[in-house]
């Protein structure tokens, strides 16, 4: 069984500081996040931006900075630009950080409701668009997909040459609008994927652990951080992104699952070599 692999989406597009005061807002809150996630054995960090004022922005100057910052505090670590970004933003908005040629980006598969008005939209074209996009730039996606019927787009779009093998899947599980969080719903994502693909799943809120130990040992990989889930108990706050990678790491080693460090990260994805 390949090491684990271990995400953290620090950040996020909707929790805010009145959900959990340690969600990382300014350039120093984001390096301080990640460099707690990388310090407890976190390979990679998921990552969406804000201003100071906590308006998300998916601004390529922004993410430029913010990204170089923890690229110095975290010496190796993978950083992942969501191109998701916050609902209502455009296609080209939500495309900026690819322009910086970061090794991964998420690649959203499909359109759901996003809880009350709010969709999240991504048509079949958006999908495509954003492929073709990081094939050119040869940057790995990681499939975000919050249904099964997602799943059904990727490899669709696979066959035609949106998307380049190895897939790389994330499940997120447990959103208002999507799939839940069940083990039964975790198992059926995860029998629907090609055997030559990976993934990692995020479980939102209270099944953010369970599914965390599912995919432990079942050979996936795992996500937290604050943009899934701000609790590192029933009721009681995490007090940063680290807190919640160090259970990870506890849950990983009393089921014998060793973590994998950044560099073993890019050969389980094959990550593209970027100078
Ligand atoms: N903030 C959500 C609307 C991603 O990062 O690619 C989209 C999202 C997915 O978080
Ligand atoms: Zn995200």
């Amino acid at each position: 069984m390949d090491k684990l692999i271990i995400t953290a989406a620090i950040c996020g597009a909707e929790v805010l500081k009145e959900h959990n005061p340690a969600i990382p807002y300014t350039v120093e809150e984001c390096v301080r996040e990640a460099r707690s996630a990388y310090d407890a054995g976190a390979s990679i960090i998921h990552l969406h931006v804000r201003y100071n004022d906590g308006t998300p922005t998916q601004d390529k100057e922004r993410f430029r900075v913010i990204m170089e910052a923890i690229a110095q505090a975290c010496p190796g670590v993978i950083i992942q630009p969501s191109t998701g970004g916050a609902v209502g933003m455009t296609n080209d908005e939500r495309l900026q950080p690819t322009e910086l040629n970061p090794e991964m980006a998420t690649l959203d598969c499909g359109t759901l409701n996003f809880g009350g008005d709010e969709i999240f939209e991504n048509t079949e074209n958006t999908i495509k668009y954003f492929g073709n996009r990081m094939i050119e730039r040869g940057i790995k996606p990681e499939l975000e997909v919050f249904d099964k019927s997602m799943i059904e787009m990727a490899l669709r779009l696979e066959k035609k040459g949106y998307i380049q093998k190895p897939m790389h899947f994330d499940f997120v599980m447990g959103v208002n609008g999507g799939i839940g969080g069940s083990l039964r719903d975790f198992v059926f994502l995860r029998g629907s994927i090609p055997s030559d693909a990976t993934y990692t799943v995020a479980g939102l809120g209270r099944f953010e652990m369970p599914l965390a130990a599912a995919a432990i040992i079942d050979g996936g990989h795992v996500r937290v951080g604050f943009e899934d889930n701000v609790y590192i108990s029933k009721g009681v706050l995490a007090k940063s992104n680290g807190e919640l990678v160090e259970k990870v790491v506890r849950l990983a080693r009393e089921l014998g699952r060793e973590i994998a460090t950044p560099a073993e990260t890019r050969e389980i994805l094959s990550l593209p070599v970027k100078q």
